[in-house]
This record gives C-alpha cells, sequence and structure tokens, in this order.
C-alpha cells in the first residue's frame, strides 16, 4: 500500500516524468514488469472509498495475479466529477487540436516503447498468446491510436448555403464539438485493443472519459493509465474504474453528468445499457454486441488458402473475438474433404503456455467462459452436432479448451444460433448452386456483425457480399480489420462504428451557426 515515484524515460532515456503508485513487481517473461493496480482518478491511483478489493487471475496457472479495488458508486462519481471539470476549464479544453493530436502521438510512441509489457501483462490476465498479443492486441491499439492522433486537427464543419433573408445575407456555418463526459465499457476478449478503440476516437474528437474495464482483465487499463501521465494527458481526461459491471457500469450507464455510452459487450447487457442510457438522460450511446458471423466456402475457392483461413476465422485468440466466423457453410461436394483438411489445420495448433513463444492457442480468458464452452459442446451434441476434434476441456493446470470443430449442424441446433464465443467451428452444408438458399439461412439470424466468402468467381462474390446483411463482409480473406476502416454491426450486433473516419461522429456533436449581415 505504500505510493512509491515511478520514473519513466523514453528509450532515448529523455522525459523523466514521474507517475507516483503502489507497484506490483513482477519477474516474468524475461523482464520486470511493473503495474499500478489502484483506480485512476483526476491523475492518481486511488484506492476504493470501500477499501473492498477483488483479485483477477491468470487462467493459465488459475493462480491470483493481484488484488484491484473494486470501485464504488461514490468512486465513479468522483471520476465523473473530475472528467467533467477536465472537460469544462483547464488545459484540455484550451489546447489547440494539434496540441491534442501531439500528446495522442506520444501515448502511442510510449505504448510502442512498452509494448513488451503490456503484451506480457494481456498474457497472463486475458491468457492471450504473447507473439499475437504483441501483434495484435497491443499492435493494434497503437496503430489506432496513432490513426486517431492524426484526426485531431482535421475534424471540420461545413459552410452551407441556406435561403438569404433579402435584403441581408445570411452565412451559415457547422463546427463540431466534443460531447463531453464519455463512459466507455469493455470487455475481456481484447482489453487493451478495446479501450484503444474507443478511446483513441472520443480523446481525438475532444472529450473526457471514465472507463470500466471487464472485471477479469484490468490489468493493461491501469498500465495505459500510467503512460497516459507521461504522454501529458492531462489529469481528469481519463480516469478509470475497476470493479463490477452491474455496479459501476451501470453508474455510469445512469449518470445525469455523463452525455456519451460507448459499450462493446454482449447484447443483452447492450440492451440494458442502451434502456438505462434512454431513461437517465437520453445519452447518445453506440453498441458493439455479439455476432454470429457466417463464412461460405465455394468449391471453386482457394481450397488450401480457404482451409487456413477458415480455421483462423474460428480460431483466432481462441475463439474470443467478435467477428469470429460462428457458422461455416460448406458446399455439399467439398464438405467431407475440407472438413477432414480443417480437423487436420485445427490438430496442428501448438497448444501451451501462452508466454511460451511456440503456443499458438492459450486458455481460455476465465473458469467461467470455458464451462460455458464445455456446456455449448453438449448442447450441439444434443441437437444432433458430430463431435470431429476436440470438444472438452484439457486436462492439465489452466482453462484449456481446445480447437473443436461440429458438424452436422443443421439449421435448427443449438450451435446454428447462439455465439459460443470460444474455439467452436459449426459446420453447415449447402447445395453447391443454390446462392439464395445459402445466402437466406446466412442471413437467418439477429446478429449482423461479419461474414465472409470464398470463390474465385468475382461476380458471384460480389452477389453473395452485398446480400449478406453485416456490418463487415471479407472476400477471400477473414480476420483483416484495419484502423481506418469502420467496423460495427447491423440488427442486434448493436450500432455505431469503431475505427475509421466514421468513428469519430460517435463522439461528436454538430452545432450549425447562423449568422445575418
Ligand atoms: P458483457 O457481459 O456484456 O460485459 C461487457 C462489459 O459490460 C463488461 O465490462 C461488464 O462488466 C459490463 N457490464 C456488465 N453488466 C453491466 C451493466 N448492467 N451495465 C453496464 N455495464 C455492464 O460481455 P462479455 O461477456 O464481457 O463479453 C462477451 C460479449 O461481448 C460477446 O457476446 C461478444 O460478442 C461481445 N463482443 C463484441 C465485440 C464487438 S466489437 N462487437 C467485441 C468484443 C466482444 P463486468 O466485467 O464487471 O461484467
Amino acid at each position: 500500500g505504500e505510493h512509491i515515484n515511478i520514473v519513466i524515460r523514453n528509450l532515448r532515456g529523455e522525459g523523466g516524468i514521474t507517475v507516483t503508485y503502489d507497484p506490483i513487481v513482477l519477474n516474468v517473461n524475461n523482464m520486470e514488469l511493473k503495474f499500478p493496480h489502484e483506480l485512476f482518478i483526476n491523475g492518481k491511483f486511488v484506492p476504493s472509498s470501500s477499501g473492498k478489493t477483488f483479485e483477477t487471475i491468470n487462467p493459465a496457472t488459475e493462480k491470483p495475479i493481484c488484488s484491484l479495488p473494486l470501485a464504488t458508486v461514490d468512486d465513479a462519481n468522483k471520476a465523473v466529477r473530475a472528467a467533467k471539470k477536465a472537460f469544462e476549464r483547464g488545459e484540455w479544453k484550451e489546447m489547440s487540436a494539434r496540441e491534442r493530436g501531439k500528446r495522442l502521438y506520444k501515448l502511442a510512441e510510449l505504448m510502442e516503447e512498452h509494448k513488451e509489457e503490456l503484451a506480457t501483462l494481456e498474457s497472463l490476465d486475458a491468457g492471450a498468446v504473447y507473439t499475437l498479443a504483441l501483434k495484435t492486441h497491443v499492435g493494434m491499439s497503437i496503430e489506432v491510436w496513432r490513426y486517431f492522433a492524426g484526426w485531431c486537427d482535421k475534424i471540420q464543419g461545413k459552410t452551407i448555403p441556406i435561403t438569404n433573408a433579402r435584403p441581408n445575407k445570411n452565412l451559415c456555418l457547422t463546427i463540431r464539438e466534443p460531447i463531453g463526459v464519455v463512459g466507455l465499457i469493455v470487455p475481456w476478449n481484447y482489453p487493451l485493443m478495446m479501450l484503444s478503440w474507443k478511446m483513441a476516437a472520443c480523446l481525438a474528437a475532444g472529450n473526457t472519459v471514465v472507463l470500466k474495464p471487464a472485471q477479469v482483465t484490468p490489468l493493461t487499463a491501469l498500465k495505459f493509465a500510467e503512460l497516459s501521465v507521461l504522454a501529458g494527458i492531462p489529469a481528469g481526461v481519463i480516469n478509470i474504474l475497476t470493479g463490477s459491471g452491474s455496479l459501476i457500469g451501470n453508474a455510469l450507464t445512469n449518470h445525469p453528468d455523463v452525455r456519451k455510452i460507448g459499450f462493446t459487450g454482449s447484447t443483452e447487457i447492450g440492451a440494458t445499457v442502451m434502456e438505462s442510457c434512454a431513461k437517465s438522460n437520453i445519452k447518445k450511446v453506440s453498441l458493439e454486441l455479439g455476432g454470429k458471423s457466417p463464412l461460405i466456402i465455394f468449391p471453386d475457392a482457394d481450397l488450401e488458402k480457404a482451409v487456413k483461413q477458415a480455421c483462423g476465422a474460428v480460431f483466432f485468440n481462441k475463439g474470443e473475438n467478435c467477428i469470429a466466423a460462428g457458422r461455416v457453410f460448406l458446399a455439399k461436394s467439398i464438405a467431407d474433404d475440407f472438413t477432414q483438411k480443417l480437423v487436420a489445420e485445427a490438430k496442428q495448433y501448438q497448444i501451451g503456455d501462452p508466454l511460451d513463444r511456440s503456443t499458438a492457442h492459450g486458455p481460455q480468458n476465465h473458469k467461467a467462459h470455458m464451462d460455458k464452452l464445455i456446456e455449448y459442446v453438449k448442447n450441439a451434441v444434443r441437437d444432433g452436432a458430430k463431435i470431429e476434434v476436440g470438444g472438452s476441456r484439457i486436462e492439465r493446470t489452466g482453462f484449456y479448451f481446445p480447437p473443436t470443430i461440429l458438424s452436422n449442424v443443421d439449421d435448427e441446433n443449438f450451435a446454428a444460433k447462439e455465439e459460443s464465443f470460444g474455439p467452436i467451428m459449426c459446420i453447415s452444408t449447402f447445395d453447391d448452386d443454390d446462392i439464395e438458399d445459402v445466402l437466406r439461412r446466412a442471413n437467418d439470424t439477429e446478429f449482423g456483425l461479419a461474414a465472409g466468402v470464398f470463390t474465385k468467381d468475382a461476380s458471384k462474390s460480389l452477389r453473395v457480399a452485398e446480400g449478406l446483411h453485416a456490418g463487415t463482409v471479407f472476400v477471400n480473406t477473414y480476420q483483416k480489420t484495419d484502423v481506418a476502416a469502420p467496423f460495427g454491426g447491423f440488427k442486434q450486433s448493436g450500432f455505431g462504428k469503431d475505427m475509421g473516419e466514421e468513428a469519430l461522429n460517435e463522439y461528436l456533436i454538430t452545432k450549425t451557426i447562423t449568422i445575418e449581415y
């Protein structure tokens, strides 16, 4: 509980800004890992007002990593007050857009310098495979901060030709303003990346933020908070509350001084978030929710590539991936052979300690999630699915569940409708030439996050891409998201975009000014 000064210099030995906190120090992954484990409110690391704590568990060892404060509603109110003050007066408000961009670039640079520590933390806390965490969880986070840093001084309004009040004239212009205090609520599958997708656009637009990470994966958010101080983000602009979603998430969605909620998580909680935003103060809201994304493989596809990509589409990040291909449709003429190739590929995933450089598949994020996957397979088999490979927990310490393939998943099967959010491929078949029918079945879901199609026939690929009702459609690839391309769902996968220029709209409001002269 003793706070000490941590001096961090950049790689060139410059800087030397101090952050004060009570560090957890671990010798792990060939490094000394130092990180905060308290709430971050108004630029300071502080305990919870109740003194209550909870533990975060390493899913590879099933052992606690450290304890963290269980934030109270009182803490949430303090954080919102700090964010409101930082929004209304002070350095952040006065700062030019270009200077804001400079600080966000600096933050991206610091994340780059500390990427091994961030990736190690993600590995310990979320079971993310270290090599993947470096490239994706942390790598794409850095990219998204750089991308939005570049937008800060390019957010512009318009001048609009309106009807003049003759004989006078009128000038009409729009300015794009930040909304105010934004609450961000993120899930556990890509803890730092989900934070970054939302917060980078939010801060580029000039807002201030209170973030609630998922209770099971709070650590990278706190390390990020430390780096934000070093990047010169003023106190109160970023606040982070660890603790329970039903308490703290709800305190944010209900708060009268929070004007916007950015939420990523399940459709079920998304609906309660939207309701609470409506009832409290008509908050603006964007929701990135669940998915059950179809992937359609035609017989004329590059089949070698399609095998690899289909496995990646399901097993990437242990299937804890919102755009994971939840249903794979195989053309009947290739189905048996293709399934055997998928099984061979699935068996090749090296399962093990996520910090081991040769590991391709680590433990599931937390125990409750792994238990859900075991139940999921049982339900699918009850409804007629056949297990081709995998399907049960691996007998070893850690929450390990192997890449699993289920065939014979017909349209009425539980597994044809429900999202697993784990490494479970669900295979259905379709008549080779019946494009309309496979499209109908692929769209027969309340979700609409992503979809994919493999075929060498260009016009077929375009007709299918047009017919798929999903926010993102991949053709002859999968999983290829980019910080410059808008990302978000249709139907009950939510609304509002992360990434790309469009994401800025989620965090801006437009003011129309009409002048007579
Ligand atoms: P949720 O249970 O919905 O949790 C998401 C976040 O909401 C967590 O921080 C959670 O806090 C918080 N929360 C819980 N109850 C709340 C409430 N009443 N009010 C406000 N916030 C509340 O989802 P999950 O299990 O963490 O994540 C898995 C789901 O997220 C999957 O369905 C997946 O498809 C979806 N997901 C979607 C995307 C995109 S981009 N569309 C990306 C990743 C994940 P606690 O941690 O304390 O529960």
